[in-house]
């Protein structure tokens, strides 16, 4: 309860920023976004990542106004962007499934970007495998009424949870990003790289764009190459950043 009451303090406190992941498009080796990820500006234990308050902002509900914190602020930076001439970067946002079936969620979405004047065409949502356990036909009017926004849909955690084929094919999906855990053990562990490489020929036979995360060492890029994936992010590239660290990324990569 505690640490419950202090999430919601430090929600009140404006206590959350967003760290960026580049993306990088293995072709031309550019960065073509950033995957935003929510950091707490703890007053004692400094920066915390999300790994160690999400589960808990999910369970109590303040995933809802969370989720409006992030959405806003990476739409603040999608125009901090452009102005520093970034004009065609994408920010993904991260969404979990408590907060995507809140019946508030899609008036939330068309405000904010209404408000912070965002093209929808600049994000990207990550949604989390789980989300494909809820309702199909809700979900398809969901995802088709942010798919007709402009905006791009991106399947978080690809491989893990159940995700039906045929719900791969029906959903507005934009690009599959394969779970990490996949990615981890290549090239050293057969099973890890065979059920990569027949993800991406799966996703690359339903007209998916493949990304690949964690992405940590050469071996794994290069083998990620060779099977056709075309994304890639990962600590090979570069560590989260915050927004000025990230300027000065992008800035050095043109
Ligand atoms: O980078 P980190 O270890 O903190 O991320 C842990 C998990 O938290 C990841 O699964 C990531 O998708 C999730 N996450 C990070 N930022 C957000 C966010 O803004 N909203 C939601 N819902 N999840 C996030
Ligand atoms: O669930 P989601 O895919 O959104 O979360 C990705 C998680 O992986 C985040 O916690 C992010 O900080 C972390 N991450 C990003 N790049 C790397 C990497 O190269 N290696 C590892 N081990 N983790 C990474
Ligand atoms: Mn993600
Ligand atoms: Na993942």
């Amino acid at each position: 309860l505690l640490q419950q009451e202090e999430l919601a303090a430090a929600l009140e406190a404006d206590r959350f920023v967003l760290h960026y992941q580049p993306k990088v498009d293995l072709a031309t080796e550019k960065v073509l976004g950033v995957e935003a990820f929510l950091r707490w500006q703890h007053p004692e234990k400094g920066l915390v990542s999300a790994q160690q308050f999400i589960h808990l902002a999910e369970e109590t509900g303040l995933i809802v106004r969370l989720g409006e914190v992030a959405l806003r602020q990476a739409c603040i930076q999608i125009q901090a962007l452009e102005r520093a001439g970034f004009e065609d970067l994408k920010v993904a946002v991260n969404l979990s499934a408590r907060q995507v079936t809140d019946s508030g969620f899609l008036d939330m979405f068309r405000q904010v970007i209404t408000e912070t004047g965002v093209f929808p065409e600049r994000l990207e949502l990550e949604l989390p495998a789980e989300l494909l356990n809820e309702d199909p036909r809700r979900l398809q009017e969901l995802l088709g009424a942010l798919h007709d926004l402009g905006v791009c849909l991106i399947l978080d955690d690809f491989g893990t949870g159940a995700c039906s084929l045929a719900a791969l094919q029906q959903l507005p999906l934009d690009v599959v990003k394969i779970d990490d855990r996949f990615i981890r053990d290549i090239p050293y562990n057969v099973s890890a790289t065979d059920v990569a490489s027949a993800v991406i020929a799966l996703a690359r036979k339903l007209h998916l764009t493949v990304v690949a995360e964690g992405v940590e060492t050469p071996q794994q890029l290069s083998f990620l190459k060779s099977a056709g994936c075309t994304q890639c992010q990962g600590n090979l590239f570069s560590h989260p950043l915050d927004e000025d660290a990230l300027i000065g990324f992008l800035v050095r990569q043109y």
